[in-house]
């Protein structure tokens, strides 16, 4: 992502909630009302961070393993949007009150428990940033939108042989509708074994379609 700030492709500002406790330990974490575990993040520093960055009217983002799935749709959308405010939570979660007035989006990456709100912040940056024009190449977003929906085809690079294993035949031959073919069949047979619910969302699309 450096390569693109120095472009001028992406800004990006860290703001620290603790420059805005109110106490002199500044504290921004309380217990949980009602009881149970861990900690809280108190509403009234988080409020006055996200004003500092301007916040209402924006797209504001809470990674939350309680959110929305995240995934490469939803990060198109988000990179259309100039300006995205991610708010890292840490510990059990935030005051429900700053995701009412504040929170547009509750995005969750997965089906697990991440400790950090930042790590979780970092994935979707990464992932939408790469979006912008200019980042990378064209075809390479290009190609990735053609094996949507699909997983990656293995990939080869020189030498010829390695360790004694060789690159399939194909991929050497030059026959390029040969080629195109091995890489859908072989991307098929991928997402067959490790995520065979794509291909049925696939049959589905089709169906509709
Ligand atoms: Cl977005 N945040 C955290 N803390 N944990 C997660 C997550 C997000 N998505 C999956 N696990």
């Amino acid at each position: 992502m450096a390569k693109a700030v120095d472009k001028g492709l992406v800004r990006y500002k860290v703001i620290d909630i603790r420059d805005f406790a109110l106490d002199r330990h500044r504290t921004c974490d309380d217990a949980p009302y009602g009881g149970g575990p861990g900690m809280i993040l108190k509403p009234e520093p988080l409020a006055a961070a996200l004003d500092a960055a301007s916040a209402c009217g924006k797209r504001v983002v809470y990674p939350t393993p309680s959110g929305r799935l995240f995934n490469a749709a939803y990060a198109e959308e988000l990179v259309k949007q100039d300006e995205v405010v991610l708010i890292c939570g840490r510990y059990e979660g935030i005051d429900q009150r700053i995701i009412d007035l504040y929170v547009t989006d509750e995005v969750s990456l997965g089906d697990y428990v991440l400790s950090s709100g930042e790590l979780a912040s970092l994935v979707i940056v990464d992932t939408v940033y790469r979006l912008l024009d200019g980042v990378i190449r064209k075809e390479s977003l290009e190609e990735e939108s053609f094996t949507q929906g699909l997983l990656e085809y293995p990939q080869y690079t020189r030498p010829e042989i390695f360790r004694g294993m060789k690159v399939p035949e194909i991929l050497l031959s030059g026959h390029h509708a040969h080629i195109e073919r091995w890489k859908r069949e072989k991307s098929l047979e991928k997402t067959r074994r490790f995520r065979p619910e794509l291909l049925g969302e696939r049959n589905e699309e089709q169906k509709e379609g």
